[in-house]
Order: structure tokens, then sequence, then C-alpha cells
């Protein structure tokens, strides 16, 4: 099994929650609340208003989401859902589980070679779609085709 910290859409409530308890993309089992034990910025961008936590540590907030365990299959669905390692870059980080105070490797989805403007946006501690901010997010298939990543992603 694999632990993921999830921070964005994936979280309980959030628009693409399904795809973690959909036993068709594998198993997952939720841990606990957790926070990153650097500080990170999670912005959200794009006209689809998509959460990303930008890979600059030291900068931002001890980022909150949720701590899961899944699968192989689980994990390899979600790589599809967020594009890695084309558009959302994961690697293993270490996470606080904020009801037991342990301290564990997790996987999270990074943007990492992002445009230098996105650091300019609201930096938020948590994500939620419903928030104050109203940047409601738009799922993948409501996008236009003219929907290009090198906007605020270096091409590799
Ligand atoms: N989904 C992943 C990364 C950003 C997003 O919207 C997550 O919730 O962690």
């Amino acid at each position: 099994m694999h632990r993921v910290f999830v921070y964005g859409t994936l979280k309980k409530c959030e628009p693409n929650h399904h795809w973690l308890t959909d036993t068709k993309n594998g198993v997952s089992k939720f841990i606990g609340d957790g926070e990153t034990l650097e500080k990170y910025p999670l912005v959200i961008a794009t006209k689809y208003n998509i959460p990303f936590l930008l890979y600059k540590p030291g900068t931002g907030n001890n980022v909150k989401g949720e701590i899961y365990e899944v699968d192989e299959k689980m994990l390899k669905n979600l790589d599809i859902l967020e594009d890695h390692p084309n558009f959302y870059e994961r690697d293993q980080y270490l996470l606080k589980n904020l009801q037991t105070n342990e301290t564990n490797q997790c996987w999270v989805y990074f943007l990492k070679k992002f445009q230098p403007y996105l650091l300019e946006k609201e930096f938020y501690t948590s994500y939620s779609n419903n928030g104050s901010h109203g940047l409601k997010y738009s799922e993948r298939y409501l996008r236009t085709p003219d929907y290009v990543a090198k906007d605020y992603v270096y091409q590799k």
C-alpha cells in the first residue's frame, strides 16, 4: 500500500473525491487529516480555478489536507487524473498526521516547473472549492481544447 496526501480536489466533499471512492479505480482508505511539515504555496490558478501546491519549500503555509492509504491500482489511476509526470509531479514528502501527530512519508502531487507569476497569487492554508474566494473549479471535461498547460508550467 502507498500513502498519499491530497490537498485539493481529491479531498472529501471536493469535485474529484469520487476518484478515490470508486472501487473500479482501486482501493483507498482514509487515514487522517494531514499537514505538510514544510511550508509551501497553495494557490488556485488558471481560468479553470485549479488548486496547485507549488514546489517552493519555505514559502506559503503548512498546508492541510487528507492522508489516504491506496493500492497500486488506485495510485496509477490518480496519476492519470493528475497527469503525472507531465503536469503534476508525484514525489514523497514528510507529512504530519494531525490525529496521531506521527510523521510519515506520503506521495504528494506538486506543480514543480511553474511560471513565476503563480507566486503572486493568494496562498491558502487549505483548499475548498466552496471557499469565500468564489473560485469554482472547472472539471476537465468542461474545459475547452485551448487549455494550454504552458501558460502556467514550463514544458519539459
Ligand atoms: N488534486 C490533487 C492535486 C491537486 C488536485 O486538485 C489533490 O487533491 O491532492
